[in-house]
């Protein structure tokens, strides 16, 4: 039996079934930005960024892998950059691998003894994160950021432990040019 592919890969989107559409705003990124001032001054309906998924096992399954392209707006809070919430996986050792399609950024990424060090997102660098390692990606260039992400399907998302406690560099826009300080 010949089967057509559910889900198509078209450049940057993803279409058929079962793709989840996921779209987060400004208001939905509290506790993420340093200048609260700036935050709360802006636009909290302005979309920062957009992830399309591929589910093809239920969340939570052992063994499966999840697909994702993320979409991210260029734009800054205060003298940050936009970027994604960040998170840790839930079950902790699970990797991942993100891969830059169109744009410039940054991946921001933390051990658990709260290292932090970031490498450059371009098109066609592909990054892999290990377990027990924090994820977040900045907008640093002035168009969309967009990446394609590969995850197990039981790893989970950990946004707690990173609302609360931060990554321990933050990227800053120093005269336009990213600064991890
Ligand atoms: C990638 C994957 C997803 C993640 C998304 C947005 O596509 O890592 O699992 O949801 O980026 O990142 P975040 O969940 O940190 O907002
Ligand atoms: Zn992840």
């Amino acid at each position: 039996m010949i089967h057509q592919p559910p889900v198509h890969f078209l450049g940057k989107t993803l279409t058929g079934q079962p793709v989840q559409k996921q779209v987060r705003k400004l208001k939905d990124l509290d506790n993420i930005f340093l200048d609260q001032a700036a935050f709360s001054a802006a636009d909290m309906n302005r979309v920062v960024y957009e992830v399309f998924s591929y589910l093809p096992v239920d969340e939570g399954t052992e063994g499966g892998l999840f697909f994702g392209m993320t979409h991210l707006y260029p734009g800054t809070v205060g003298q940050e950059f936009y970027m994604t919430k960040g998170h840790f996986h839930t079950i902790e050792n699970r990797a991942e691998y993100y891969w830059c399609v169109e744009g410039e950024g940054m991946l921001l990424m933390m051990d658990k003894h709260r290292n932090t060090w970031a490498e450059q997102m371009q098109p066609g660098s592909l990054h892999y994160i290990d377990g027990y390692t924090a994820h977040r990606v900045a907008n640093t260039g002035g168009g969309i950021l967009s990446f394609g992400a590969c995850w197990p399907s039981d790893a989970g998302h950990d946004y707690a432990t990173i609302v609360k406690n931060g990554f321990s560099r933050r990227l800053l826009s120093v005269e336009g040019k990213p600064a991890l300080v």
